[in-house]
């Protein structure tokens, strides 16, 4: 036994993986071990019909779910946290690729009061802790800007892939619900997103080099599928686009590949991202062999911002903090 087992310690190749990824030269497909939709029909909100479509495809799209008034005041609360702080040169703000743009704001449940409010709004909550059977907390957020004319898209990915490897999260117990703050219509690059492959966990290939996130967060290279097997997957289950108007939210499974197109469109498409990981499902080491990724992009801290009834539909009219991205 080596001293380090001795003492308790595993190491990277003891350590029990369910979902092993950037580890071998060629991609498989490993089958999911957890149940999609681990709630009831009787939890409500989601009726029976619902859940079977999330269930099936890995998604679901639930139009007027936000009111125009309230589009308003998130898309009002972005401008206010961009005019009133230096976001340029936040760690939060991922700017785009090829141009001096805003492409994605991350934390914006810590950076803005109003945001924690939104993340906890009970239309959103009890549909992620129906979907999951629990209780939940954020572990990411994030506004995806994609400006007109500039924006690029996302390459083809499960976030799952990523969570797991590079912020260890053990299970596929999270869902990630997006809030649409303009319409998401076929030219302004929408989500797309391929039904069924939830249900398979795709290997990818490729060391996670250091500090990933950097990257891959403007570009996305590690952690990406194979042609081959995202061609079986679609082959499989087709593609869909998430359209409708602002006010439209879609829940989608941890593990679901989806991606987006660059937006050549003179239309922003600004969207709203929250991730509701089950209480359960805590963050761990990484399966890799890199540091953890900062707090902001993902929380290890239980973070009791998701309290469902504290902001019974309605938001307060507060501003972004003074005091965020102290952590
Ligand atoms: O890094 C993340 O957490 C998310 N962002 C990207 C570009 N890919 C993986 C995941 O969805
Ligand atoms: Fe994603």
């Amino acid at each position: 036994m080596s001293a380090l087992a001795e003492k308790g310690i595993s190491t990277a190749a003891e350590r029990d993986d369910p979902y092993p990824s950037r580890q071998e030269s060629v991609a498989r497909f490993l089958p999911r071990r957890e149940p999609v939709v681990s709630g009831t029909v009787d939890a409500g909100p989601l009726n029976q019909r619902q859940l079977d479509e999330f269930e099936a495809n890995g998604f679901l799209v639930l139009p007027e779910l936000l009111s125009a008034n309230e589009v308003e005041r998130c898309l009002s609360e972005i401008e206010l946290i961009r005019s009133n702080r230096d976001w340029l040169s936040r760690p939060e703000a991922v700017i785009e690729p090829e141009a001096d743009a805003l492409r994605s704001l991350f934390a914006v449940h810590r950076l803005s009061d109003f945001f924690a409010a939104v993340s906890s709004d009970e239309r959103i909550v009890r549909r992620a802790m129906q979907i999951l059977g629990s209780d939940v907390y954020i572990t990411q957020s994030r506004v995806n800007l994609k400006p007109g004319f500039s924006g690029k898209g996302f390459y083809w990915h499960s976030d799952f892939e990523t969570w797991h490897v590079e912020d260890g999260m053990p299970r596929m117990r999270a869902v990630s619900c997006s809030i649409l703050l303009t319409e998401n219509n076929r030219h302004n690059g929408p989500l797309m997103l391929v039904p069924g492959s939830h249900r398979h966990f795709l290997t990818c290939v490729g060391e996670t080099p250091d500090e990933h996130y950097r990257q891959s967060l403007r570009s996305q290279k590690f952690g990406v599928p194979d042609d081959a097997n995202l061609q079986t997957l679609i082959d499989d289950g087709g593609l869909r686009s998430a359209l409708g108007p602002a006010g439209t939210v879609i829940f989608f499974d941890c593990n679901t590949m989806h991606g987006s197109g660059s937006n050549i469109s003179p239309w922003p498409r600004s969207n709203l991202f929250f991730v509701y990981n089950r209480v359960d499902n805590r963050l761990e080491r990484p399966f890799c062999d890199k540091a953890p990724r900062p707090e902001f992009l993902a929380a290890r801290e239980y973070c009791p911002t998701v309290r469902p009834s504290a902001f019974p539909n309605s938001w307060p009219t507060s501003h972004a903090r003074g005091d965020a991205g102290t952590q």
